[in-house]
């Protein structure tokens, strides 16, 4: 017998309307991969079983939630990029050291003081899809907040992980997970699982010292990946919040089988040790085994696995989007992964005759 509700898929769509040309990778232009296909493949693939998704388009957040997560400057510097030309892309090139700089964030060639790579322009829409965005993962923690579901999906594109206060970067503007775990650490620890390939510096930054949040990661190992600066298992938190910050780089390659004997021998015990009163996933399906970012060799099935486990720990959850590059399987690897904390809540319901 199912018990489940539907999930609520949280989703605006002026998130489409963000559109980055391409991405300089190593002194190459290549195609960028966070297209807005990704997004519409995860639509598709949800909406083709309108049963278990209920699609919500989020309340606007105000401009102050962002700017107390966010310094003002940079809040400021994507309002200004909506006066570029339509169809233009500013690619930030110039990346001061923070010494005696005066930055502007009315000057778009400043963009690069609030900025760590070459990869994640701005344009004139960038703001209204990073805002709704993180209105997505904000309206999602609410809802947790309120009782109002145990299980959330928060399609959030441009993706979050990788942006901290004060800077953005890796295709990201908003770190909407963190957005979220603010919310909820006002009520208990928080715990963010980020499966994404890449280490979520920006989330591990915004809570280094945090023993309220405990922030694990498990990414492709910085020595030969993006973000290269930071993911590092000797980065384990600061002062109060040492012990709190737990990364796993894994080796190129990486398949379901090795993927999920780190999560039931490492992730899961600490997860159950630290008892968070809400779990949040930055969920990141370019660890898929054809993804054209990642190295790792994750199947569609693997990530109903991953989701089985993590849904274990049994406490509300948020599943936050963050990277995953091969449109035509996003979709499916998504619905995969939710319909596994479905059916794993259905499991822990069942009721002996
Ligand atoms: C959210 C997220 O997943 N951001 C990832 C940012 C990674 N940026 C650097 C990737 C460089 C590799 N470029 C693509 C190679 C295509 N073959
Ligand atoms: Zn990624």
């Amino acid at each position: 017998m199912s018990t489940h509700k539907s999930i609520p898929v949280f989703f605006h769509k002026d998130q489409l309307e963000h559109k980055p040309l391409y991405e300089w990778s190593f002194g190459e232009r290549l195609n960028h991969p966070e297209t807005t296909k990704r997004a519409e493949s995860i639509v598709a693939a949800l909406q083709a079983d309108a049963g278990r998704y209920r699609f919500i388009s989020p309340s606007k957040l105000p401009v102050s939630a962002l700017k107390s997560l966010h310094h003002p400057d940079l809040v400021e510097l994507y309002k200004h990029a909506m006066s570029l030309p339509v169809g233009e892309t500013f690619y930030p090139t110039i990346f001061p050291q923070r010494t005696r700089t005066k930055p502007n964030p009315k000057r778009i060639q400043h963009a690069g003081y609030y900025c760590f790579d070459s990869g994640t322009p701005l344009t004139a829409t960038t703001w209204a899809a990073a805002a709704w965005s993180a209105a997505c993962a904000l309206d999602a923690a609410k809802y947790i907040e309120k009782g109002k579901s145990r299980l959330t999906y928060s399609l959030c594109r441009p993706p979050g992980h990788h942006a901290s206060a004060r800077l953005f970067g890796g295709y990201c503007y908003f770190n909407n997970a963190a957005l979220a775990a603010k919310q909820l650490r006002q009520h208990g620890r928080v715990a963010i699982v980020d499966i994404d390939f890449h280490h979520g510096n920006g989330t591990q930054e915004f809570f280094y010292d945090d023993r309220k949040i405990l922030f694990i990661s498990l990414h492709g190992d910085p020595a030969k990946h993006y973000p290269f600066f930071s993911g590092y298992a000797s980065e384990k938190g600061f002062g109060d919040g040492y012990g709190h910050n737990l990364n796993i780089p894994l080796e190129d390659g990486c398949g379901g089988d090795e993927y999920l004997r780190i999560l039931e021998s490492v992730v899961v015990p600490r997860l159950f040790k630290f008892k968070p009163s809400a779990l949040i996933v930055s969920a990141g399906f370019d660890t898929y085994l054809s993804d054209p970012v990642g190295t790792f060799s994750l199947t569609t099935e693997d990530f109903n696995a991953v989701a089985r486990v993590l849904a274990g720990l049994n406490v509300p959850t948020m599943i936050v989007q963050e990277g995953g590059y091969e449109e035509s399987s996003l979709g499916l690897n998504v619905k995969s992964f939710l319909e596994g904390f479905l059916d794993a809540a259905d499991l822990s319901k069942e009721e002996v005759p």
